[in-house]
C-alpha cells in the first residue's frame, strides 16, 4: 500500500531528517507534497532521485488527496494547522508539544506502546526527544518489576533547539547575542530548556514527568526531572535514578535489557565503554551503561541512557508512527 505523504515544516532540521529516513526505511510513498513557512517557499528538495518544491503552507494546502501528514514546524503551526488537516481527513503525526496531553491524542513510542494509535482521532503525537529515549528502557523495568519513582537528569545536544542551536554553538562565548538561548552555549551548561512555570519546573521538565507517565499507561509513578542544555551537537544523555517495587539481581537487569527491542547495551566500565552522544549519533537505537544498583534505598537502580535526539528522538520515531499507521489502517 502506497501513501500520499505532506511534511509540514519540510525546510528544518527534523523534516530534512524525516525526508531522508523516509528514503532509507523506503517508506512507501506515492505522492509526496513539501510544505514551509514563506521564507523557503520555491526551495528545491531531493527526495529518491526527484526534486521537489516546497510550497508555501496555508488552509488550502490539503484539499489534495493526502493521506499522512507529517508536522514538525514548531507548536503555533501544529495547533493551527493539524486541526485543518484533521477536518479534511488527513492523519497527522505531530512532533511538537500542543496535543500530546489530549486525553484523545495516542503518544507513541512504537517500542513501548504501539497499539495505542488504534484508539487515534486523527492527530498521534510524537514524543519528546528526551522522553522518547528514557521510555524505551523504562518499558522492560516497569513490566518486570514494576517502577515506583524516577529522577531524570538531562544533558541535552543544542540541535534540539534545531538549526538556531547549532549555530549559537559556534558562535563562542563573546558574542552579544544567541538566538536560541539566554547565555553563551559554548564552554557552557545551561539548566534551562523551554520556559520556566510557575512551578519552578521548565516546560521540558514537565514533559519529561507527564510524558513518561501517559506513555508507560501508569499515572501513579513519582517522577522528577532537571533538564539541562550541554554544549554538544547532536545526542541527548539522560542520568535515571529508578526506585523498582520488586527486588532486583543486577545480573537480570542486563539480561533484560539486552534482550529488549531498540536497546544496545554498551557497558564495560573496566574498558571504558559506556555510551556517549558521539556514539549515538547518526544512530536509530537507544545506548544504555553505567547500569549499577543505587546502594542508597531500597530496590534502587542507575542508568545512563543516550539516544540521537533528531533521529530516535523525533524523525525515525515519526516514521516509526507512520509505518505503524500503515500496520494497522
Ligand atoms: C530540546 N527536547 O532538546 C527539546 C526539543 O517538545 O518536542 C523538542 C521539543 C519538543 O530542546
Amino acid at each position: 500500500k502506497k501513501v500520499n505523504l505532506g511534511i509540514v515544516g519540510a525546510t528544518g532540521l527534523v523534516g530534512r531528517n524525516l525526508l531522508k529516513i523516509l528514503e532509507e526505511r523506503n517508506f512507501p510513498v506515492d505522492n509526496l507534497y513539501l510544505f514551509a513557512s514563506s521564507k523557503s517557499k520555491g526551495e528545491k528538495i531531493m527526495f529518491k532521485g526527484e526534486d521537489y518544491i516546497v510550497e508555501e503552507l496555508n488552509e488550502d494546502s490539503f484539499n489534495r488527496p493526502i493521506d499522512l501528514a507529517l508536522f514538525s514546524a514548531g507548536g503555533a503551526i501544529s495547533k493551527t494547522y493539524a486541526p485543518i488537516a484533521k477536518e479534511k481527513g488527513l492523519v497527522v503525526i505531530d512532533n511538537s508539544s500542543t496535543w500530546r496531553m489530549e486525553p484523545w491524542v495516542p503518544l507513541i513510542v512504537p517500542e513501548v506502546n504501539p497499539k495505542d494509535i488504534l484508539n487515534h482521532e486523527g492527530i498521534i503525537s510524537n514524543p519528546n526527544c528526551s522522553t522518547i529515549q528514557s521510555v524505551i528502557p523504562l518499558k522492560p523495568l516497569e513490566e518486570a518489576y514494576g517502577i515506583s519513582r524516577i529522577i531524570f537528569s538531562t544533558y541535552q545536544s543544542v540541535s534540539g533547539s534545531g538549526l538556531g542551536g547549532l549555530e549559537d554553538l559556534e558562535k563562542g562565548k563573546d558574542c552579544p547575542y544567541f538566538k536560541k538561548y539566554p547565555h553563551p552555549i559554548s564552554y557552557n551548561i545551561i539548566p534551562h530548556i523551554d520556559d520556566f512555570l510557575d512551578n519552578g519546573y521548565t516546560k521540558e521538565e514537565m514533559k519529561m514527568i507527564n510524558e513518561t507517565k501517559k506513555i508507560l499507561n501508569n499515572p501513579s509513578i513519582k517522577i522528577t526531572a532537571t533538564t539541562a542544555r550541554v554544549p554538544v551537537k547532536y545526542g541527548h544523555c539522560v542520568s535515571a535514578n529508578i526506585e523498582l517495587k520488586n527486588t532486583f539481581n543486577i545480573e537480570d537487569i542486563f539480561t533484560l535489557f539486552n534482550k529488549s527491542e531498540g536497546i544496545d547495551v554498551l557497558d564495560d566500565p573496566k574498558n571504558n565503554v559506556y555510551p556517549m552522544p558521539i556514539l549515538a549519533e547518526g544512530k536509530d537505537k537507544v545506548y544504555i551503561g553505567r547500569i549499577r544498583r543505587d546502594f542508597s534505598v531500597e530496590n534502587g537502580l542507575n542508568i545512563w541512557i543516550v539516544g540521537d535526539n533528531i533521529r530516535k528522538g523525533a524523525a525515525t520515531n515519526t516514521v516509526q508512527i507512520a509505518e505503524l499507521f500503515i500496520k494497522y489502517f
